[in-house]
């Protein structure tokens, strides 16, 4: 069955350009202008932190953070806007320094486990059951720091605590190998759907691959996505690219190896990607350096191209792609692909 496919990006990846060197270089957009951009590029799906929804969500009470985003799930509507996921922003307070889910303050973890007890509430009036775990600061910069038992131990026991407060939730986990921290403890997907297993309804813990940070782990990313495709695990994307073994880049999908991306590409489109309402994020930064006029860009490209190199997939020939496997002739097939790309 082929993929179907719909695209989502969050608020953060229309951005004013500030890096850890140098001030913002564009002006801040409104996040109701933001909004307004979705169609015209051909979005129809909103990824969230917990506070782009819900912006002073510590200063509120549960009940008033319910109401903010109820009132947010009628603005989506009025623009024809489905909310994809929401992410707890972890990484940001000053009590998730060393981490939220293992950091070794035991009250810094309880703040982390009831900040995300809000998230999930938000996700429910938004009207979606997908909470992303992208775990930051889960990690450590000396590895004496924390116990890599423990820490293993206690994400999985939030994860549960979680999974306990509202069961209807459903929780991707996006792995990513270092940065902000030097080691992560949840590095790349096999980690991912492993530490599922550690729960009590792994059904409900499935992961979410972005290519950069495959990329950062020097892994493949169609081979990541493969694995937990075979697991039945890939509920969502960040497609995007990136040079090497760097800082994560969040480039325009495809602009470093375009072929890495037709890979990705055709592995969710071989294995029915989207069929159970599976998104493609596209989670891109632009260049620092694009003027205020020319900055969406990189949503408008990254789309495009994955479009074009979905094109390009569907007219190789499936039969002599094959017959050349088997012939293991993998140089006439390494041609084949190169040449189909290079038309
Ligand atoms: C950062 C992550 C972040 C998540 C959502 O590297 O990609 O943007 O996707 O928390
Ligand atoms: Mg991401």
């Amino acid at each position: 069955m082929q993929g179907k496919f719909r695209f989502s990006f969050g608020p953060w990846n229309i951005h004013e350009g500030a890096d850890p060197f140098g001030p913002e270089v564009r002006k801040t957009i409104p996040f109701n202008e933001k909004l307004e951009v979705y169609k015209k590029l051909g979005f129809d799906g909103v990824q969230f932190h917990d506070d782009d929804a819900v912006p002073n969500m510590n200063n509120m009470t549960p009940d008033q953070i319910v109401k903010e985003a109820a009132d947010l799930k009628k603005v989506l509507d009025d623009h024809g806007l489905v909310a994809e996921f929401v992410a707890p922003r972890l990484w940001m307070d000053p009590r998730t320094i060393d981490g939220g889910f293992t950091s070794n303050c035991p009250e810094c973890r309880n703040f982390a486990i009831n900040r995300v007890k809000r998230t999930i509430d938000i996700a429910e009036a938004l009207g979606t059951n997908n909470i992303v775990f992208w775990l930051a600061r889960e990690g450590s910069y000396i590895r004496e720091a924390k116990d890599p038992v423990t820490a293993t131990e206690q994400i999985a026991e939030a994860i549960q605590i979680l999974l306990d407060y509202n069961k209807n939730v459903r929780v991707m986990i996006e792995s990513k190998p270092n940065e902000p921290m030097d080691h992560a403890y949840i590095p790349t997907i096999g980690h991912a759907i492993a530490l599922g297993l550690m729960t009590n309804a792994p059904e409900r813990v499935g992961c979410l691959i972005e290519t950069a940070h495959a990329i950062l782990a020097n892994l493949s990313p169609s081979d990541e996505m493969g694995f937990a495709l075979a697991h039945k695990k890939l509920w969502s994307v960040h497609l995007n690219d990136q040079n090497g073994l760097k800082f994560d880049q969040d480039q325009t999908f495809g602009a470093v190896d375009p072929r890495r991306a037709l890979n990705q590409v055709r592995v969710l489109d071989q294995h029915g990607y989207g069929q159970n309402g599976e998104w493609v994020g596209l989670d891109v930064k632009v260049m620092r350096t694009q003027k205020d006029d020319v900055a969406l860009k990189h949503l408008d490209y990254s789309r495009k191209i994955f479009l074009k190199l979905l094109d390009i997939s569907r007219s190789l020939d499936d039969a002599e792609i094959a017959r050349l496997q088997g012939e293991r002739d993998y140089e006439e097939l390494n041609y084949y692909i190169l040449n189909a790309m290079l038309k």
